[in-house]
C-alpha cells in the first residue's frame, strides 16, 4: 500500500525498487537470477550508518564546499534503457560490455544499469544544472573475488563550463578540439576537482593517473591510489565528448565527468577486508559504523574456508561468468572465491580441460564439509547445463 501512494511523489525514496518481481520478468532477454533481484533496492549509499551511505554523504559534503553548486540525484529508478546505459553514450552495440555475459537484462531493451553514466544524458538534456553528482547501485556480471561483486555502487559527477569560456573553441571536434588550450584547461580542473576529493577522503595519500578509455569521454584517465603497497583503481573519467553533448542538446557547452567506485574507497578508508561484508545484516558488521564517522572495521572471527575443485571439458561457447552465477545462484554468499587453478587443451581432441578452485566460507558459522559436498554436488549436476562435460 505504501509503495502505490508514497513512491511517485517522492524522490528520496527507493522503496518500491525493492520490489524483486520487477526484475524477474518472464522475457526471453530476462538473465536476472533471483540472488540478484534480490540485492536491488536495499539502498545502502541511502544509509546513514553505512560505510558506503557515509562515504557517499563525505564525497557530497566536499562538492558542497566548493563554490559551484552541484546538483544532488541519488534516488533515480536502477533499471534503464539501453539508449541510456549504451547509446548516449556512444557505446556501440558490438560492444563486450553491452553483451548479456556482462550485463543483467531485463528485456531486450531494459536492464540494470551497470554505471551511473546511465543516468548522464537525461541530466545533461534537462538544462536545470551545469553540475551535478549521482550516486546509486550497479550491476555487473562479473568474476568472484574480495573486491569484486555483482552489485556495486558508484558515483558520478559532471560538470559543464558555459559558453564565454569556451570561446576559442566554439564548434571544434575530434583531434582540433582536444588539442585546444580549452580542452586542455577543462581536462586539469577534473584533475584537480578530483585530487582534491582524495585529500578529503584520505589526507595525503600517494595517487596517479593514467590514460583510460571511455567512448563518452576524450581525453580519458583512471585514478589510482596506493593501498597496502598496491595500485587500485578508484575512477575513471575525463573530458566529455562533444557528441554526447550535442546528443543531449548541450552543444553550446564543454564540461567534464567522472565515475568513481564506493566500495573501493570504502573498503580502503574503512579497511574492510572482503566486498560481501557490506551486504550483510549482521550486527557486528552493521554496528561498528556511525554516521559521519570514518572508523577503522574490527574483525569478528573469520570462520575456516572449506575448498572445493571442480574440472571440466568447455565446449567453444563456454562463458565463464555463467558459471560463477550457477555457483553464486546455488551456494549464495557462502562462496568467497572461483579461481582458475588449471587449463589444458588436448591436442588430438582439441578440447579444452579447465579446473576451478572455490573458496566457500561463512561470514557468521562454521561450515560442514558434508552441507559443502551437498551444494557442489548440485553444481555439478547443473553445469551440465552449459554444456560442459565434468571430468
Ligand atoms: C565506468 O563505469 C565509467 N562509467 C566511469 C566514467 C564516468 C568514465 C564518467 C568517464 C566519465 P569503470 O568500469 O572503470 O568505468 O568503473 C568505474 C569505477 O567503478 C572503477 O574505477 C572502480 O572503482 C569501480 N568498479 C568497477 N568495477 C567494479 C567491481 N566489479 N567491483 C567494485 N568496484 C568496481
Ligand atoms: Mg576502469
Amino acid at each position: 500500500l505504501r509503495s502505490a501512494t508514497v513512491e511517485q511523489s517522492s524522490s528520496s525514496t527507493t522503496s518500491n525498487y525493492a520490489d524483486p518481481s520487477r526484475y524477474l520478468l518472464d522475457h526471453p532477454n530476462n538473465n536476472v537470477p533471483p540472488h540478484i533481484a534480490a540485492l536491488v533496492g536495499k539502498g545502502l549509499h541511502l544509509k546513514p550508518n553505512h560505510p558506503i551511505g557515509i562515504i557517499r554523504s563525505k564525497i557530497q559534503q566536499y562538492f558542497a564546499s566548493l563554490p559551484h553548486n552541484y546538483a544532488v540525484y541519488d534516488a533515480e529508478d536502477p533499471i534503464v534503457t539501453t539508449t541510456q546505459c549504451f547509446d548516449d553514450l556512444r557505446i556501440p552495440p558490438e560492444h563486450p560490455g553491452r553483451s548479456p555475459s556482462d550485463t543483467y537484462y531485463i528485456t531486450d531493451t531494459t536492464l540494470l544499469r551497470t554505471h551511473t553514466s546511465a543516468h548522464q544524458s537525461e541530466h545533461l538534456r534537462s538544462g536545470k544544472s551545469d553540475a551535478f553528482l549521482c550516486a546509486g547501485d550497479v550491476y555487473r556480471r562479473d568474476e568472484i573475488d574480495s573486491s569484486h561483486y555483482p552489485a556495486f555502487h558508484q558515483l558520478e559527477g559532471v560538470r559543464l563550463f558555459p559558453q564565454e569560456e569556451m570561446v576559442g573553441a566554439h564548434g571544434l571536434t575530434g583531434e582540433e578540439w582536444t588539442s585546444s588550450p580549452e580542452c586542455q584547461v577543462i581536462a586539469s580542473h577534473l584533475k584537480e576537482t578530483l585530487e582534491g576529493l582524495m585529500d578529503h577522503l584520505f589526507g595525503e595519500t600517494e595517487k596517479r593517473w593514467s590514460e583510460d578509455y571511455f567512448p563518452f569521454t576524450t581525453p580519458s584517465y583512471e585514478l589510482e591510489i596506493k593501498y597496502e603497497g598496491e595500485w587500485l583503481e578508484v575512477l575513471g573519467c575525463g573530458v566529455i565528448h562533444e557528441e554526447v553533448l550535442s546528443m543531449s542538446d548541450r552543444a553550446d557547452r564543454r564540461g567534464w565527468a567522472f565515475g568513481l567506485g564506493l566500495e573501493r574507497l570504502a573498503m580502503i578508508l574503512f579497511e574492510i577486508p572482503d566486498i560481501r561484508l557490506f551486504w550483510t545484516e549482521d550486527d557486528r558488521f552493521t554496528s561498528q559504523f556511525s554516521e559521519g564517522k570514518i572508523t577503522k572495521f574490527v574483525s569478528y572471527s573469520k570462520y575456516p574456508p572449506v575448498y572445493k575443485d571442480i574440472a571440466f571439458w568447455i565446449p567453444e561457447t563456454f562463458v565463464e561468468n555463467d558459471f560463477f552465477e550457477l555457483a553464486r545462484g546455488i551456494a549464495g554468499d557462502i562462496v568467497e572465491k572461483m579461481e582458475l587453478i588449471d587449463e589444458f587443451t588436448n591436442p588430438k581432441k582439441g578440447k579444452t580441460s579447465k579446473c576451478y578452485r572455490i573458496t566457500y566460507r561463512s561470514m557468521d558459522r562454521s561450515l560442514t564439509n558434508e552441507e559443502i559436498d551437498v551444494l557442489q554436488e548440485e553444481l555439478r549436476a547443473r553445469v551440465e547445463d552449459l554444456g560442459v562435460e565434468v571430468r
